[in-house]
């Protein structure tokens, strides 16, 4: 149960070492790569037909067509119960006020008298998104993926998702239900790696996609890995991980509870405390049991706090907490202290930060309004998580007169000679009189 990582009393390791020392998960994608690869060639070389046969022999459901029937999903949103009705448009609604604004408007810059560049975002588009369904069905991953792509003006979407069996081989019916709210009227229910094959090849009614993007278990990330290239994809997804920097203000009731609640996704969730404070520790680790056994997935859960990707980091004072966190790089970040909002704009890399008590991570995970498909196992040094931004590129439109192009001519000669390039500049040459 949480181990201790005691960083007290010397100076702090560099960067390289502290990431060594701290506690993460590695998941092997490398290792699985070998079972996924002929997968997925098999649903390139005979689409629906593997996709069929592969979802018999994984998910146990035989069925002719992966195709959703439109019938379903209206019947998922209208036996909906009210009361998760009301929340996923309550959580949309917030998700769509802050993903609004992250639309980015085409800018014209004057680079000289008659030569301008343009950067026009344009949206990707087709894409495929992945909701999975695995140790629980994450209906609010479908409008986390969904609402930035609709906002970013995605033409198409196509959602893939586990069939369940118990479901007459349909997906789960909130995924189903969130769907249909949000308009999506093109899902697949196929889950893994063969989802995202079917993603990137086509298969039965499913056209290729250009971009996939949602989170997955080993399987898709791996599939997603080696498709990437013929596919975009939005980062490659680890199991789910919190660090929570606290000091000695921090309710230990809060702390425990938060740690425990992200490692309920998955026995390989990653719950790391890093805290100022002895008494903290202690009261936390005190705590966490009781807690921990009264809650509905206690096994899970006891297997994630225990594994060696979790654990309790004791520093000397905040800057050592901060260097910790950002050697970490945090999936989601909690900052439990005095002044929160000021130790959380020090912070340099984290997916998420949830600042101060009134904000526990499974907030961000439904109603925040910010997404929580965020990069995990370190990614968070060089990524961020799923936005608008993800669905759109952005063009240069290089747009020069006569005279412009006559102004800046000698430079290119001179740059294009420096690389031994003379054809370059020869192309500009031939425009001057
Ligand atoms: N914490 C997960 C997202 C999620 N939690 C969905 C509950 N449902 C990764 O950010
Ligand atoms: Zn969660």
């Amino acid at each position: 149960m949480l181990t201790r990582i005691d960083l007290r009393g010397s100076q702090l390791p560099g960067v390289r070492e502290l990431s060594g020392l701290l506690p993460r998960a590695g998941t092997d994608v490398e290792s699985v790569q070998a079972v996924v690869r002929p997968l997925l060639e098999d649903v390139r070389l005979r689409g629906a037909q593997a996709v069929r046969e592969i979802t018999a022999r994984l998910d146990g459901v035989d069925a002719e067509d992966f195709a959703v029937p439109q019938a379903a999903l209206d019947d998922a949103l209208a036996t909906c119960d009210p009361l998760l009705r009301e929340a996923l448009e309550e959580a949309v609604s917030r998700v769509r006020k802050v993903h609004a604004d992250q639309r980015r408007t085409d800018v014209t810059t004057e680079v000289v008298p008659g030569g301008t560049v343009t950067e026009r975002w344009v949206p990707v588009r087709r894409v495929g998104l992945y909701v999975p369904g695995g140790l629980a069905p994450l209906l609010s991953s479908v409008v986390m993926n969904v609402v930035p792509a609709q906002i970013a003006g995605v033409e198409s979407i196509a959602v893939a998702t586990p069939p369940q069996r118990d479901n007459g081989g349909l997906p789960d019916k909130g995924v189903l239900a969130a769907c249909a709210l949000l308009g999506v009227t093109e899902v697949y229910a196929v889950g893994g790696a063969q989802a995202i094959a079917v993603f990137g090849y086509g298969a039965g009614a499913c056209e290729p996609v250009d971009l996939v993007t949602g989170p997955g278990n080993v399987y898709v990330t791996a599939a997603k890995r080696l498709l990437r290239g013929l596919i975009g994809i939005d980062s490659e997804a680890g199991p789910t991980e919190v660090a929570v920097l606290a000091d000695d203000t921090a309710d230990p009731v809060h702390v425990a509870a938060d740690l425990i609640s992200q490692a309920e996704h998955d026995p390989l969730a990653g719950a790391v405390l890093v805290t100022t404070s002895e008494p903290l520790a202690d009261a936390v680790l005190e705590l966490v049991p009781g807690q921990v056994a009264a809650t509905k997935h206690s096994d899970r859960i006891d297997t994630a706090l225990a594994g060696s990707q979790s654990g309790i980091v004791l520093v000397d004072d905040l800057d050592d907490g901060l260097a910790v966190v950002d050697a970490y790089a945090a999936e989601h970040l909690e900052i439990q202290t005095r002044n929160p909002r000021e130790i959380a704009l020090r912070v340099r890399n984290a997916g998420a930060i949830f600042v101060g008590p009134w904000a526990p991570v499974s907030l961000g995970d439904y109603a925040a309004g910010s997404n929580h498909v965020l990069p995990t196992g370190g990614c968070a040094r060089h990524s961020s998580g799923l936005s608008v931004q993800t669905f759109l590129r952005g063009i240069h439109l290089v747009e020069y007169d006569e005279q412009a192009l006559a102004d800046v001519a000698r430079h290119v000669d001179v740059l294009a000679h420096a690389e031994d390039l003379p054809a370059h500049a020869a192309a500009v040459a031939v425009r001057q009189k």
